[in-house]
């Protein structure tokens, strides 16, 4: 039979939804690679996304529908799984008020059609959902108090940049088609700085790298504030006419003097100083943005610093400026039945996602009955995992949607399969950094005929007479989310299924001055910040110190081979720790044993590997690994940030034991 070549885009929670070619021999795909002809994939994907190819055939994939009995799993039918979560979800709303159901998604897939888990529990009567975030929410709060809405430059304009500071992201592992523009730059003799208490691969190829103190990005934000004031490199016009709270700020920031600032955050006077310049003289200059320095109890402050930098400078709204953290984009012209479902939703009650083990055990009014997790894994990826293992064992009733056994879905009582990308029809967008509407084509059926969370919910609503529920079918569903879009840029549902989509019109974003906060202006000061309990300006809050007992700080960034814990699953091995030479020899230990890492929370053994990329006195992991293996969530606390309740991974200390102690 002929071969067939067909597009589809990654759905993994990732920067760059890229594009890839899938090559089908009879009904079987034989074949993954990048899309040559995609603007920003050019041809080339990560290992990540050519394993949708062996996870859509993976034997141990869920196929069926599970349920556990006596602690077994037994396959049952769809008609069997469907009528007891209907007649379940029906009685504990019955007894309970479905406020006792807790709904709890991630971003394991990012296509708008599996969005309608979140419209499926809005019609049942409005559920238990989630508030704060896992990833960026600290920071994406932060910018909306600054500039009232979350933008981005487009991947292209940073050519336009003369300055480049890539802070606290890892590009070349995490956004790797970003790392072009960022070669290309350095090429140009652009001076790119890479900010991270981690010498990573990023930092690697930076014209200069900074090695800064965990979670003491305010302080050198705020340090290099000062120098540029001192040193009259401000853009006094831009303060003039688009900026809030310049005085406020300006007193603020006089204490950050760089002998201060060169203790709270181990960068040089002389570094602090070039920043400063290279930042404020050497225009446009941007800042690329990342989720690791947010992941503090600071973190929400730590990105308001940073943004300010922006604000005193003018390097906001103009070519090869802006400050790159998240992207709006899209996102601002797609209006879906599931959006329409959220307001229409009688009433819920909210968990802070990061802290969803205390929800559980204190809930009473009413309690948590059944938990339905869609697109997670939170028994890896949530903190404290032990506690959340504990509370997950309080529910009566938890059913997983998964294509894997995740050690989530093993505690539950009921599990679904779920479809790949390659198997059903979607738009894939984010706001992480790629700025295009992208339509990712059906590539084969779905295996054993697994039925797509799509008309899963819309079958399962039928069952249990959600009367309001769209019963429509997915190209209506589509069509109608993307009709503000369609209208507003005049294009068509046939050009937006052939071609990658994005609105050049808003590739520079605040071009004309104009702020979506309160006062129009960008706010220094704001007083949206200061009604809920915030400092009304960026200020520098001091992160955990480590203590007696725990002496290590443990890092815990995003692996390069996997996407959080998916690309984990068939990994056996323990994970390993990276620790500098000094650190190791304060601790007594040598090189490559196997060892404990234990905290307050809880330990798990891993190797050891000696790695000078690594600063004093801490320790690196990377996320991600499952609990045959050793998580280390296990070892991390629950604590969230000042602002959007985001999880503060990183403040987490730790020590080395040998294994037998
Ligand atoms: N390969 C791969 N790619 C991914 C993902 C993945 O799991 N694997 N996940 C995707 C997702 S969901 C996200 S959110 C993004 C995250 O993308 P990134 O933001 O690039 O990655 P992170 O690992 O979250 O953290 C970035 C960097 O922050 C640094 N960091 C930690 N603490 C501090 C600090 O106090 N100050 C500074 N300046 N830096 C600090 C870390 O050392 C790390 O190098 O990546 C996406 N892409
Ligand atoms: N220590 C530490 N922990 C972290 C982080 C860190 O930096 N350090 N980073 C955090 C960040 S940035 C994030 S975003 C979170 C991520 O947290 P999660 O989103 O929970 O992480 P994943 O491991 O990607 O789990 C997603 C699950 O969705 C499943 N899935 C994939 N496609 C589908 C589908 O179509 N339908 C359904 N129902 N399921 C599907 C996958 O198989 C996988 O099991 O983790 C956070 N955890
Ligand atoms: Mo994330």
């Amino acid at each position: 039979m002929k071969e067939k070549k067909r597009t589809f885009y990654c759905s993994l929670d990732c920067f760059d939804n890229c594009s890839m070619i899938a090559t089908v021999e009879n009904d079987r795909i034989i074949k993954i690679e990048g899309n040559p002809e995609h603007p920003l994939t050019q041809g080339f994907v990560c290992g990540k996304g050519k394993k949708h190819l062996e996870r859509v055939y993976h034997p141990d994939r869920i196929v069926t529908p599970k349920r556990k009995r006596n602690g077994r799993w037994i396959d049952i039918s769809y008609e069997e799984a469907l009528d007891e979560i209907s007649e379940k979800l029906l009685s504990f709303k019955k007894a309970y008020g479905s406020e006792s159901v807790l709904h709890f998604s991630s971003a394991g897939y990012g296509g708008i059609s599996k969005s309608v888990d979140k419209m499926f529990f809005n019609y049942y009567g409005g559920v238990t959902t989630s508030i704060g975030n896992l990833c960026l929410g600290a920071g994406k709060e932060a910018q909306k108090i600054d500039f009232g809405d979350n933008r981005g430059h487009s991947p292209q304009d940073i050519s336009n940049a003369k300055t480049i500071f890539v802070w606290g992201r890892n590009l070349a592992d995490t956004n790797i088609h970003l790392m072009k523009y960022l070669v290309e730059a350095k090429k140009r003799g652009v001076p790119v700085y890479v900010i991270d208490p981690i010498k990573t691969n990023t930092a690697k190829m930076a014209s200069k790298y900074i090695r800064i103190n965990p979670g003491s990005d305010g302080a050198l934000a705020l340090g290099l504030a000062h120098h540029i004031i001192h040193h009259q490199l401000i853009d006094e016009n831009f303060i003039t006419k688009h900026v809030k709270g310049y005085e406020d700020y300006r007193a603020y920031v006089e204490r950050f003097n760089l002998a201060y600032v060169e203790e709270i955050t181990g960068v040089a006077k002389e570094d602090i100083i070039n920043m400063a310049k290279d930042y404020a003289e050497n225009k446009p200059a941007t800042i690329l943005l990342g989720y690791g320095l947010q992941r503090y109890r600071n973190g929400g402050n730590n990105v308001r610093a940073i943004d300010a930098l922006g604000a005193i400078t003018g390097n906001i709204g103009v070519r090869g400026g802006g400050i790159n953290y998240y992207n709006k984009l899209i996102g601002n012209y797609i209006f879906s039945e599931v959006d329409k479902s959220e307001e229409i939703v009688p009433k819920r009650r909210t968990f802070i996602v990061g802290q969803v083990a205390d929800f559980i055990c204190n809930a009473n009014n009413p309690p948590v009955k059944c938990l339905f997790i869609t697109k997670a894994n939170p028994l890896v990826q949530v903190g404290d995992v032990h506690k959340t293992i504990e509370a997950f064992k309080k529910v009566d009733f938890k059913v997983v949607i998964d294509l894997f056994m995740t050690d989530t879905a093993k505690h539950a009582d009921l599990v679904l399969p779920a479809t790949s990308i390659l198997e059903e029809e979607d738009f894939i967008y984010s706001g992480m950094f790629s700025p295009y509407l992208n339509y990712s084509q059906k590539i084969i059926e779905p295996r054993n005929h697994i039925i797509g969370e799509y008309d899963l919910f819309r079958k399962l609503a039928k069952k249990m007479g959600l009367r309001e529920y769209p019963d429509i079918d997915r190209e209506t569903f589509f069509k109608r989310a993307l009709e503000p879009l369609m209208k507003k840029f005049q294009v068509s549902y046939e050009y937006l299924k052939k071609n990658p989509f994005t609105i050049i019109e808003e590739d520079i974003p605040w071009q004309n001055g104009k702020f979506d906060t309160p006062s129009g202006k960008y706010e220094l000061y704001s007083e949206t910040a200061k009604n809920q309990g915030l400092s009304p300006i960026p200020i520098y809050i001091p992160v955990k110190e480590k203590d007696e007992k725990y002496p290590l700080r443990l890092l815990t960034p995003h692996p390069k081979h996997s996407l959080h814990s998916q690309h984990f699953a068939f990994e056996d091995s323990k994970p390993t720790a990276f620790i500098n030479q000094h650190t190791l020899k304060k601790q007594g230990l040598m090189k490559d044993q196997l060892v404990k890492i234990q905290s307050k929370y809880g330990e798990i053994e891993t190797h050891l590997e000696i790695s000078n990329d690594v600063g004093d006195d801490t320790i690196m992991i990377y996320e991600g690994w499952w609990h045959k293996s050793g998580s280390v969530n296990m070892l991390i606390s629950d604590e969230v940030s000042d602002i959007g309740n985001q999880a503060a991974y990183y403040e987490s200390f730790c020590r080395i034991n040998s294994i037998d102690e």
